[in-house]
């Protein structure tokens, strides 16, 4: 019982049009999503090392730290690629690509095992004399400025700088991957370095708060 979602279609369009600038042949024939979850009806089924908790009065798949959590989806409908959208919220107080007792920080996130995106985080200040640059929206190493393409950037952190808006960063990934077997693993992880504090996991630790995944047909 697969729901078609229009507007989804819609912007998954868009999205590939994007992608494929001015001289695109391809054409979406057709997405169905095939799992949807905001975590707020506590659903943990399909996933490993799931659990909940509250964050800014949202329920949210976390908190993790040095690990990693495994959605497993079977008996796709056929289709040539797949689309994963995920709300990411970074906590604290992420290093970004330094190479230093505080980072490099990373997180990555795989489809059956191969690399689909693993880039480093900042959510630290930058001026012009300082910056701890991040590498997202690129694969690591790229510089860019802390925060770049963050939906929100002034959460609260959530636990060494709970008391500070800023120090939680959130994120919508969007990856559209080339896949045809019906079914499929998504991993998401992170290897963090935290050499600089006596309490990693309320340092730097990350969360999710919503997950989407869209089988496509595209020609
Ligand atoms: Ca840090
Ligand atoms: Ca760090």
């Amino acid at each position: 019982m697969y729901l078609m979602n229009h507007i989804s279609l819609k912007s998954t369009f868009l999205f590939l049009l994007v992608l494929c600038s001015f001289s695109c042949e391809n054409a979406l024939e057709e997405e169905i999503m095939i799992y949807n979850n905001d975590f707020s009806t506590a659903d943990l089924n399909f996933i490993e090392n799931g659990r909940l908790f509250e964050f800014n009065g949202d329920t949210v798949l976390g908190y993790y730290n040095d690990e990693e959590v495994v959605l497993n989806l079977a008996s796709l409908p056929e289709h040539n690629a797949i689309k994963v959208t995920i709300d990411l919220l970074l906590h604290d107080s992420w290093d970004g690509n330094p190479e230093n007792v505080g980072g490099p920080d990373f997180w990555y996130l795989e489809l059956d095992g191969q690399s689909v995106l693993n880039t480093t985080f900042s959510n630290s200040p930058c001026e012009s004399t300082f910056c701890l640059y991040q590498s997202y929206p690129a694969n690591y190493p790229r510089f860019n400025n802390p925060k770049t393409e963050a939906l929100s950037t002034d959460l609260p952190g959530r636990c060494q700088h709970k008391n500070g808006n800023g120090w939680t960063s959130l994120y919508r990934i969007t990856k559209i991957i080339n896949h045809k077997q019906n079914q499929l693993s998504i991993t998401l992880g992170d290897d963090l370095k935290q050499e600089n504090t006596p309490e990693p996991i309320c340092d730097e630790s990350w969360s999710v708060s919503s997950i989407q995944v869209s089988t496509l047909t595209i020609n």
